[in-house]
């Protein structure tokens, strides 16, 4: 077990993700049955106040604070306890956080910030939402480089040596992360702070789409990369094997650096003031990101058949049985990574330029980032949270909590497979997404989005139920393993960080030397984005004021 001093910062950022979590997945239900007229908001309460709210809170609060807290514990056991300095700011970090969080959510409750959780202008929200964004921003980097130093200490302390997978992974997100959010905090910063207080009358709606697309990309990254952790170090464990390849590991989240930056525009594939040579460009190197993905996929599968054999699996699949079904711990992980198979390929097809038109701000975008950051990245992480919260605070995962946690991930199996089949399909019948008034005065066409088996709002809406069940089950067990379960006092009932081991003195020096890949990384966002974005600057059309359509 690691130091309780370190144990503490992680269990409270567990905490704050778990809140986020139960009001943005309440807000998830209101939606389903909003857009479903099964519902009517009072007057005092509007749709995209709570659809900002969902967004903000599981895609930016959820996952940032989760994350932090895996990291925090990780880095803690395979480097050792954190030094006073590393623990202060992971500390300080954590509070200019949740500051920032505080800030936004107030925000958006009063109404002042129903902006939506890409706050894209002209929409104006009061200026202390984004200087809410800002904090948050700057909190996670305060924790971003307190467990870089915790890192570099280490290697200080072990020159030549090959750092622990967990501490590379760890460091390539926080890179990533750090880089991404430079798009970020200059929009914020020098575009929306400004002209939100009425400092400046205009902003430059395409230059601060773009900025924040720099930042959006590869933000689902930063939710990825984590899952795949444990994907590579704690399945592995699990399964009694080593992990496959230790330096295809390596290679792949240094790949996803590289490739998941210098591509923000293909979400602005509809934008007229982007010209197609950029956009073809960014797309190209989207593509590259199948690369490492499949990557990643080669790996678990070699993973699953070599532990298969172990146990004695014969013929071509004979493995799959093998597999440890009965650990929920596995089971959640496992089927995470099955919804990310439809759920990768639908994301080539929204970054295909002519099938991008398609699809582009339809319900079936909804239904895709269901199934990748809602479930494979969503799901792994409640896996994670049911040996990690009882590993953290010592008490049992007892029988009746794993029977629990099986009817959770099932739960949130079925309402997702309703929820996001029925959302694309919605989406190729034209359904628009982000809209509360979906009947269009019952137009013929949009009454066809009503009736149909798996297809209507009313499938969505089930599955939204179903769902938000799954969430609160999830919801007690967090609860009862963080404060109500018995202690684990016997051997066999304490909870281990499961993560396997690696062949790391096998993998060669060059893929930990940081220069190499930060500066290729660099190469490649000026190469995509420096002319584009100078052109949007000195050829800026006139600025627009803000709107509050709300
Ligand atoms: C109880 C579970 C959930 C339900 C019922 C639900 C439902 C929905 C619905 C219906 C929408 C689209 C509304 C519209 O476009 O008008 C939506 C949007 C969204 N959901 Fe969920 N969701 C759930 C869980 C999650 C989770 C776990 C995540 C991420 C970790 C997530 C992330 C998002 C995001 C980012 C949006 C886009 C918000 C926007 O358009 O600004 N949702 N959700
Ligand atoms: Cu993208």
């Amino acid at each position: 077990m690691i130091a309780a001093q370190d144990r503490k910062i992680a269990i409270w950022n567990i905490g704050v993700a778990y809140i986020a979590f139960l009001i943005g997945t309440l807000c998830g239900l209101l939606q389903v049955f909003i857009r479903n007229d099964a519902l009517q908001l009072p007057a005092w309460l509007d749709y995209y106040q709570i659809l900002t709210a969902h967004g903000v809170l599981l895609a930016l609060i959820y996952t940032a604070f989760f994350i932090f807290g895996f990291f925090v514990t990780g880095m803690s056991k395979t480097l050792g306890t954190f030094g006073p300095k590393v623990w202060l700011f992971s500390w300080i970090g954590f509070w200019v956080t949740l500051i920032g969080t505080v800030m936004a959510t107030v925000m958006i409750v009063i109404g002042e910030a129903s902006v939506l959780y890409t706050f894209y202008a002209p929409l104006k929200a009061s200026g202390w939402y984004y200087v809410g964004l800002a904090l948050y921003v700057v909190g996670t980097w305060i924790s971003s480089f307190a467990l870089i130093g915790h890192y570099l200490v280490w290697r200080k302390k072990h020159k030549g040596e090959m750092s622990p997978l967990f501490a590379f992974m760890t460091i390539a997100t926080l890179v990533l992360w750090l880089i991404a959010c430079l798009g970020v905090v200059a929009t914020v910063l020098f575009q929306y702070i400004p002209w939100a207080f009425g400092w400046t009358d205009t902003i430059n709606v395409e230059l601060s789409r773009s900025l924040f697309w720099y930042f959006g990309h590869p933000l689902v990254y930063f939710w990825l990369l984590p899952a795949y952790m444990a994907w590579y170090l704690i399945v592995p464990k699990l399964l009694g094997v080593k992990v496959f390849s230790d330096s295809l590991a390596r290679l792949s989240f240094v790949l996803f650096i590289l490739f998941s930056i210098p591509v923000g525009f293909h979400h602005q594939l509809t934008e007229p003031g982007i010209s197609n040579f950029w956009k073809f460009l960014q797309v190209v190197l989207t593509f590259m990101v199948i690369v490492p993905s499949l990557m990643t996929a080669f790996s678990m599968f070699a993973t699953f058949e070599t532990s298969g054999r172990k146990k004695g699996a014969k013929g071509l699949f004979g493995w799959f049985k093998m597999l440890p079904w009965k650990d929920v711990r596995f089971t959640s992980i496992f089927i995470a990574m099955a919804f990310f198979i439809p759920g990768g390929a639908g994301g080539i097809i929204n970054a295909s330029f002519q099938l991008n038109e398609v699809v582009h701000n339809t319900l079936w975008i909804v239904g895709h980032f269901h199934i990748t950051v809602g479930t494979p990245v969503a799901m792994t992480f409640m896996g994670m949270t049911f040996w990690l919260i009882p590993y953290l605070t010592g008490r049992q995962f007892t029988k009746s909590m794993q029977t629990l946690g099986f009817v959770q991930i099932i739960t949130w199996t079925i309402g997702m497979l309703l929820m996001s089949t029925a959302q694309h399909i919605l989406g190729l019948l034209g359904a628009p997404r982000r809209t509360a008034y979906s009947a269009y005065n019952n137009h013929p066409s949009a009454l066809e989005w009503f009736d149909g088996i798996v297809t209507s709002h009313v499938t969505m809406a089930i599955g939204g139920s179903i769902l938000f069940l799954s969430a609160m089950i999830l919801i007690y067990i967090v609860v009862m393993t963080m404060f109500l379960s018995p202690k684990a006092v016997k051997p066999e009932d304490i909870i281990e960080f499961p993560l396997a081991e690696s062949d790391r003195e096998s993998s060669p020096k060059f893929l930990e030397n940081w220069k190499i890949w930060i500066g290729i990384a660099f190469a490649l966002i000026f190469i995509a984005y420096a002319i584009p974005l100078s052109s949007m600057i000195q050829h800026a059309p006139p600025g627009s004021e803000g709107f509050k359509t709300w």
